[in-house]
């Protein structure tokens, strides 16, 4: 064997991997565990482009030094199966998105294979599989099962509500439950049919059936969620949203807000990332006051938090949807009401709030009383208001808030003064704002105190009291599509009842056409016999027809990879205690405020019920930043064939073309390929460089098939092997910044792997190594990269150790290093980046167990410490001159010779010292 061969190696060491079985993770109580999970990808067509395993391979790299340093680690992989790309492909082409997900599946696993890394693939899930989706059914069943205390401040089971409705009805029931909950005595319960008590339960279970304002999307004939809709389009394929009203399946996330809030606090995740869980959670305090309707029983509550300003509101202003509008609206306002309401209902929310330009409202023609002041102020209809925020209706203060100034200065509203110093360009915020002036009895305070005062004087009166709201709303849980887990839930007079849980799981039933019906139900409505028939009765019940949302079959699975073959349980009790909660978790910042504020919510539901030990999921959390594209152009001359090299393009009137990367190699164009590349270009010319070269120019772009710079791992692989592609995707840059794939400095990590290769053999390209005891310069040079490589892994700074190791292997082989003891060192430290090279080396020394699960070297600080030290030598406390000794040179000797130095001699100029002070292995002072 002489040269360095990845395709011999690396095959090799997978197959050992394989049949060893060497990254199974069985409990070990005998050893500390870690838990290391990556984000599980959803296997698109397209298969992984070198950006998808930045994050892997920065896991594996930690997953594999754990194992050196003597953890018992769990790291898995699986598939969240389950989507929308997969159905949407089934309906243009008929093909079972299950065949479809299958192939990806398989595709994303032969390619994740060829990169090594140390995953326990008999722990693999897959969410679309049944024997997956039988426990998010169950989850589903708890869910269901369960209300939110707030006086114990957590879940408990429905079983036990109904015990209390029994004994002394809901008065002293504290709970998360709809606004509209009526108060009810035992005997009212009690007398009540099993109907009635069912539909009341509805309205405190955690997840429930209720009519709510969703983002429809026409086109994907589905509701999708708030983060799945930008700017008014679907995320995904880019569709116009509306908004609908439907009866839908939602989950009591409002009930957790508080709680999913604080505990961000002790989580080990990015700031930024943690904020912006908090501003998607948005607490706000503030208070809610009533505005009596004039001529009407009826009162208008708004949520404000500048209660403060109470004595500059001009009107006040409703969102189009409330339901109070029909009710206000007079007579002669009717046709103008119904005119804009009609065209407000077909904007989205986000559209109304984003859309600063067009201010739109209108005037309902009633009038409602200032609270405070007993002012009569008008009531208008305003599209910045939301519906689905605090009560649905606003105060409007334009002294105070800049949307209530445009909208009055647009409709010619009063505008009131009453804070001095008010800065409304910006939302209020009332420790930054100045004092407030004519404004009744709350002048000349500032605004904190005359906020208290305010909500003291409203509580006393009974008008109003203090306030928090929170931004959140429950989410939604349903979507009206195929290829998703059905929810396990039947129908009986138009009320849900739960399957029994023996009955799990509700299998996926096929249909024959991927479409929601002619009346517009759902795909499962084409499915036949999708009914139950619950124990003991005759009849079979219509099934749930919506399928369970993106995110159900991802808010748990951490639990399921710790024990993923069980039947019996979705996960073992011993097994879940042992693995805990993960240690490091990698994936992309896009899922901050969908999965991340999920998995939390059902984890902490799940907590309650006693079903898992943590409390949160994911102790710490890093977001790797994405991997751009490094796009290649040509430059064609306008109107011709003919393609102009870079250098010389401004001589000619070209315009710039997108070419595939893959045939660019180090910004040089492949000529022949490039006649190839497109039947168009087979007589493409060309006006070169001097050298004869084609130089292509380049742009950092989104790495995307219509830009022809997606760059396959597996052509990397085929090149210049695994080993080369995981270091250089570290070498690229910090793991969490986000930094272009730039193929021109990978031969510099290849070369460095062909180094490392030659220091264990000699120029015949034998396999040759020194048993002699190794120097200190050769004991130095290692010891330093232990302990740079270890601090910088427990840093998740990989980039770092990268360089030092290439560092390292220079200096050893500049040492003509040869060593068994420094090198067998050596490889370990880099086996966790290089896995199968080192394997390779590590069996070439003569072992006979893999290197995974050799303990890692230990660091020795003695060999880093210097023989000499360099004293600075200072007269009368200034420095002038350095001279060096060896560290254990006695203080007598170090005086003397410096004393005997010619430089020194020289700033003395002829005179006797006073004093000399040796500091040992810091300085030299001499008193003149
Ligand atoms: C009077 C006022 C005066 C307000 C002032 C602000 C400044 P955050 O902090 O986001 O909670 N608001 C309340 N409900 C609303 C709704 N459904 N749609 C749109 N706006 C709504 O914001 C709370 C403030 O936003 C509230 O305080 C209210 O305006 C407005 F100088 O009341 B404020």
């Amino acid at each position: 064997m002489a040269d360095y061969n990845h395709k011999h190696i690396e095959p090799k060491w997978q197959a050992f991997w394989n049949e060893n079985q060497t990254f199974k993770a069985t409990v070990d109580k005998s050893k500390p565990k870690f838990y290391s999970l990556d984000m599980f990808p959803y296997p698109s067509g397209a298969g992984l482009h070198v950006g998808h395993p930045l994050g892997y391979i920065a896991s594996d790299i930690v997953s594999r030094f754990k194992r050196n340093k003597g953890f018992n680690v769990l790291h898995p992989m699986g598939f969240d199966a389950f989507g929308l790309p997969a159905e949407q492909y089934a309906i243009q082409t008929g093909q079972h998105p299950a065949i479809t997900t299958k192939e990806n599946i398989d595709r994303y696993k032969e390619q994740l294979k060829n990169i090594g890394f140390s995953f326990d693939w008999d722990k693999e899930i897959q969410t679309c599989d049944p024997a997956y989706y039988k426990w998010t059914q169950w989850i589903f069943l708890r869910i269901f099962n369960s209300w939110y205390n707030k006086a114990t401040e957590k879940a408990e089971t429905i079983d036990q509500l109904v015990a209390t409705f029994a004994q002394s009805g809901n008065a002293n029931v504290s709970a998360a439950c709809d606004e509209d909950t009526p108060s009810f005595s035992a005997d009212e319960w009690n007398a009540w049919s099993e109907e009635e008590q069912q539909r009341m339960l509805l309205k405190y279970r955690l997840t429930y059936l209720s009519e709510t304002s969703v983002n429809w999307c026409p086109e994907l004939k589905t509701v999708l969620s708030n983060d799945e809709v930008k700017d008014g389009f679907s995320e995904r394929g880019g569709h116009p949203v509306v908004k609908k009203k439907m009866k839908q399946w939602s989950m009591r996330i409002t009930a957790y807000a508080q709680r999913l809030l604080e505990s961000l606090d002790n989580l080990d995740w990015s700031e930024p990332l943690k904020e912006m869980q908090r501003n998607w959670i948005g607490k706000s305090i503030g208070a809610e006051l009533a505005f009596p309707v004039i001529g009407h029983d009826l009162k208008i509550n708004v949520f404000t938090t500048r209660i403060d300003t109470i004595f500059g509101v001009t009107f006040l202003s409703l969102a189009p949807e409330s339901e109070m509008v029909a009710e206000l609206t007079t007579e002669d306002q009717k046709e103008a009401v119904a005119a804009y309401v009609e065209t407000a209902k077909n904007r989205s929310e986000r559209d109304r709030m984003s859309d600063v330009k067009t201010i739109s409202g209108v005037f309902t023609g009633s009038y409602a009383t200032n609270p405070f002041n007993g002012t009569q102020i008008p009531i208008w209809i305003a599209d910045y208001v939301l519906a689905g925020y605090g009560t649905g209706a606003v105060m409007a203060v334009p002294c105070g808030d800049q949307r209530d100034y445009d909208f009055a200065k647009h409709f010619d509203l009063p505008i009131v003064p009453v804070i001095e110093d008010a800065d409304i360009s910006e939302k209020s915020d009332p420790t930054k704002e100045g004092v407030m002036m004519n404004s009744g009895f709350l002048n000349g305070m500032s605004c904190k105190d005359a906020i208290a005062k305010a909500i003291e004087f409203a509580e006393e009166k009974g008008v109003g009291k203090g306030k928090i709201n929170f931004r959140i709303r429950d989410a939604i849980f349903a979507r009206q599509r195929y290829w998703g887990e059905p929810v396990p839930v039947y129908f009986k007079n138009d009320l849900p009842y739960l399957v029994d849980e023996a009955d799990l799981p509700i299998i996926l039933p096929e249909i024959d056409k991927y479409l929601p019906t002619e009346d517009g139900d759902p795909p499962l409505a084409r499915a036949e016999n999708f009914n139950y028939t619950p124990k003991g009765e005759t009849e079979a019940y219509p099934l749930e027809m919506s399928t369970m949302p993106g995110w159900a079959g991802s808010s748990w699975y951490w639990y399921r990879y710790m024990d993923a073959k069980n039947d019996t349980a979705f996960v073992d009790k011993d097994i879940q205690e042992y693995w805990g909660n993960v240690d490091l978790y990698i994936g992309g910042s896009e899922h901050a405020t969908g999965h991340l504020l999920y998995s939390r919510f059902w984890n902490k539901i799940m907590y309650d019920l006693g079903i898992v030990n943590q409390q949160e999921p994911f102790k710490k959390l890093i977001n790797q930043g994405m991997i751009q594209g490094r796009s290649n152009f040509v430059y064609r001359i306008k109107g011709e064939n003919k393609f102009v090299s870079k250098g010389l393009k401004d001589d000619y009137d070209t315009i710039d073309m997108h070419v595939d990367v893959n045939i660019v190699y180090n910004d040089e164009l492949n000529m022949e390929a490039f006649r190839k590349w497109r039947p168009d270009l087979a007589n493409a010319e060309f006006i070169t460089e001097e050298n004869g070269k084609y130089v292509c120019g380049w742009e950092v772009e989104k790495m995307s098939k219509s830009k022809y710079n997606v760059v396959n791992p597996d052509d990397i692989i085929e090149r210049y092997g695994a080993d080369t592609l995981r270091l250089y995707e570290m070498f690229l840059g910090p793991l969490e910044q986000f930094k272009p794939w730039n193929t021109n400095g990978i031969d510099g990590v290849s070369k460095f792997l062909k180094k490392l290769w030659r220091l264990f053999h000699n120029q015949e390209g034998e396999f040759a190594v020194s048993d002699e005891a190794p120097n200190k310069a050769e004991l130095k040079v290692l010891h330093k990269t232990i302990k740079k490589a270890e601090e910088d892994i427990e840093r998740y700074s990989f980039n770092t150790s990268v360089s030092s190791f290439m560092i390292c292997v220079n200096e050893l082989t500049a040492l003509n290093c040869n060593n068994r003891q420094v090198l067998a060192d050596l490889v370990v430290l880099i086996s966790p980046y290089a896995p199968h090279i080192t394997e390779e080396l590590w069996s070439l020394l003569g072992n006979k167990e893999s290197i995974v699960n050799t303990p890692y070297p230990v660091l020795n600080e003695e060999f880093l410490q210097e023989d000499e030290h360099e004293y600075p030598i200072a007269f009368n406390g200034k420095m002038r001159v350095k001279m060096s000794f060896a560290v254990d040179k006695p203080n007598a000797e170090i005086q003397a010779e410096v004393l005997a130095s010619k430089d020194v001699q020289k700033w003395l100029e002829g005179k006797t010292p006073k004093k000399v002070i040796v500091v040992p292995k810091k300085i030299v002072n001499i008193v003149i």
